[in-house]
């Protein structure tokens, strides 16, 4: 069926107060559609957040606007496509970083409402999206595992935070094989005692800074998988505090050592300049991704742009709001020659809807974290679905 066919009308929309990956409250939204369909959305939460993110308020604020401005307003509401209800969210919220209503607020009631609307037409949430999009998508998304925690994700003495490793397979039963062989090995390596970071991987002390792709490699060399990963690494420096030149002789010395295919936000949120620098120097074989740096944000990445600041970016909808934003974001990143990576959140929920926005724009990749925590798994157990559904 065609979205401009048939319109779908909202019955009700509705919100409660869950627990996220951390234990921390956020909210469940759902919405109702006349014709019976429904949809919900647990809404994630970060917390090495960039300044520039729209912003969340409180669960209990976001429930009572649900209900008193959000409900009343859409009940009754029709629309054929995503974009149309979208923007009456971002014109009821009037504010520029989504403060009256809650991005939070905004993204759990348009994710609800796309998922309702795909049942409405009988799409798969994926195709309903990739429909709203209006591309055709580009590439497989490879997945970005993230499997040593260190930075604000865990309490152990690594600045950076995610020590990512990357299977270059489009095959994500493959890719998760690879990802649990080397997570089970490292298991075997910290010998069960090992402490955990937020997003499941591992978080003990190390030497130093180098260490995690040292050990990486060593159990990927045992395992005989050099061939088929790369490795990468969230430095999230917005919070590390570590002069800048130190930073750059890292990375020229991961890059020579370890062969870094990915290196996500190298230096703070406003080192436009730095991020430029690394770009010229390594940016032909390695992405430079910004996330903290451009928040999803088209203002933000209309400076990166200008900048030549990066070659790649995260994508996370909570960052910006609603759908449709999102996908704008992705189109932006296009029209750029940026690489696409759409990601989860520290906090996480069981919801996967990350899973489908990946595998309907075609991104490059998905950072969904190890496969060892209820959460992550989840975004891996939907993207087999999707690419082998029964
Ligand atoms: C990041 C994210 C997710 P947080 O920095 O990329 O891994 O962390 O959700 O805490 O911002
Ligand atoms: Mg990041």
């Amino acid at each position: 069926m065609l979205l401009s066919e048939k319109e779908s009308k909202i019955a009700s929309v509705g919100a409660r107060s869950i627990l996220d990956s951390r234990g921390e409250e956020t909210i469940e939204t759902s919405v109702v559609l006349e014709s019976g369909a429904s949809g919900t959305c647990g809404v994630p939460q970060g917390k090495s957040k960039g300044t520039h993110e729209a912003v969340y308020i409180s669960v209990a604020d976001a429930v009572k606007n649900i209900e008193t401005i959000v409900l009343p307003k859409l009940r009754g509401f029709g629309f054929n496509f995503q974009k149309e209800l979208d923007e009456k969210l971002i014109k009821l919220d009037g504010t520029k970083n989504k403060s009256k209503l809650g991005a939070n607020v905004i993204l759990g009631v348009s994710i609800a409402a796309a998922r309702a609307r795909a049942k409405d037409v009988e799409m798969p949430f994926w195709e309903y999206i990739r429909e709203n999009y209006g591309d055709s998508p580009k590439s497989t998304p490879k997945i970005l595992a993230n499997i040593i925690n260190g930075g604000m994700h865990a309490k152990n003495n690594l600045d950076f935070q995610e020590y990512m490793l990357i299977p270059r397979t489009d095959n994500f039963m493959e890719s998760l094989k690879i990802i649990r062989a080397v997570y089970e090995e490292l298991k075997n390596r910290f010998n069960g005692e090992s402490k955990i970071g937020d997003e499941g991987g591992f978080a003990p002390d190390f030497k130093d800074n180098a260490e995690p792709f040292e050990i990486m490699k060593e159990a990927v060399k045992k395992l005989g998988y050099e061939s088929v990963v790369d490795f990468g690494l969230d430095a999230a420096a917005s919070d590390v505090k570590r002069p800048t030149e130190e930073l750059f002789g890292f990375y020229k010395k991961i890059k020579a050592d370890f062969d870094i295919a990915y290196i996500e936000d190298p230096f703070s949120e406003e080192d436009f300049d730095d991020f430029r620098k690394l770009e010229t120097l390594i940016g032909e074989n390695t992405m430079i991704v910004g996330d903290d740096l451009t928040t999803t944000n088209v203002e933000r990445m209309a400076l990166a742009y200008e900048k030549q600041a990066i070659n790649g970016m995260i994508v996370k909808p909570n960052q910006i709001g609603s759908l449709t934003e999102t996908l704008e974001a992705i189109r932006r990143c296009r029209d750029y020659g940026w690489a696409v990576i759409i990601s989860h959140r520290s906090g996480e929920t069981m919801d996967d809807f990350i899973a489908d926005i990946a595998w309907a724009v075609g991104a490059e990749g998905i950072k969904i974290g190890s496969p060892s925590k209820p959460e992550r798994l989840a975004k891996y157990v939907r993207l087999l679905d999707i690419q082998n559904p029964s």
